[in-house]
């Protein structure tokens, strides 16, 4: 039996691949997985039987077996650590790719969503003026940090690894700030992501989904 994820029955983002299955579906296609994915409605997952899965009620949930996991971090990591392909076999490159993984999710991802959650709800917030070039300024300072590590490479260290694949989907929450527009080095390497064939792959799927929604 293949995995099963879950995903918005009718993302917000109108499948512009900004809802976090992205990262579940990249890396299960970067290893070359089948998997399947139900889709759960924003009641179904405040629900008991999705609440038995992900005690927040969101997605993405991982099921695989006798094991079922929620927390995009855990379940790349549980995929990459099991197939070949998204970690190094060096044992010190591995740990350095995990730690970009986590840097992914708990030194950039933080504040880009900070940002990201003031552009799309409190524009009309009488400080929203006043609050934004600090919530920029504090990204800003972020991908100038990356920018200078990352140098003329392609990724983070050495090859492609599940450390790039988080990055980049956290740092495509950017893609309608402008902010990658200032890190030309930094949208270069977004888009060396994107330009993946699993990434387009699974693209294409959370897509696909949109496009077969009710309503859309
Ligand atoms: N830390 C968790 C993880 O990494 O798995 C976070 C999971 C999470 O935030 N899930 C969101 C969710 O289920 C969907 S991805 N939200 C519903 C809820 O909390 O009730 C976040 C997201 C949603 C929509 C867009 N968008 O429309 O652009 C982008 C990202």
């Amino acid at each position: 039996m293949p995995p099963t994820i879950t995903a918005f029955e009718n993302s917000p983002d109108r499948g512009r691949g900004q809802a976090r299955d992205m990262r579940v579906r990249w890396a299960l296609e970067e290893i070359g997985a089948t998997y399947d994915v139900r889709l759960v409605s924003f009641k179904a997952m405040k629900e008991p039987a999705h609440l038995a899965l992900h005690p927040f009620g969101q997605i993405p949930t991982y099921e695989d077996g006798d094991l079922a996991l929620f927390e995009t971090g855990a379940i790349v990591l549980h995929i990459a650590e099991r197939h070949a392909g998204l970690l190094p076999q060096d044992a010190n490159a591995r740990a350095r790719a995990i730690a970009w993984m986590f840097a992914a999710l708990s030194t950039l991802e933080p504040p880009i969503v900070e940002l990201g959650m003031a552009m799309l709800f409190e524009r009309d917030k009488s400080w929203y003026a006043e609050r934004l070039p600090m919530l920029q300024e504090r990204v800003r300072i972020r991908l100038g940090e990356l920018s200078r590590r990352l140098g003329d490479a392609d990724w983070l260290d050495g090859a492609f690894s599940a450390g790039d694949l988080m990055m980049v989907t956290v740092l495509r929450r950017l893609n309608t700030s402008g902010l990658l527009d200032e890190y030309p080095d930094i949208a270069a390497y977004v888009a060396r992501g994107e330009a993946r064939p699993a990434f387009q792959r699974a693209f294409e799927a959370q897509l696909a989904v949109f496009r077969s929604a009710p309503g859309s």
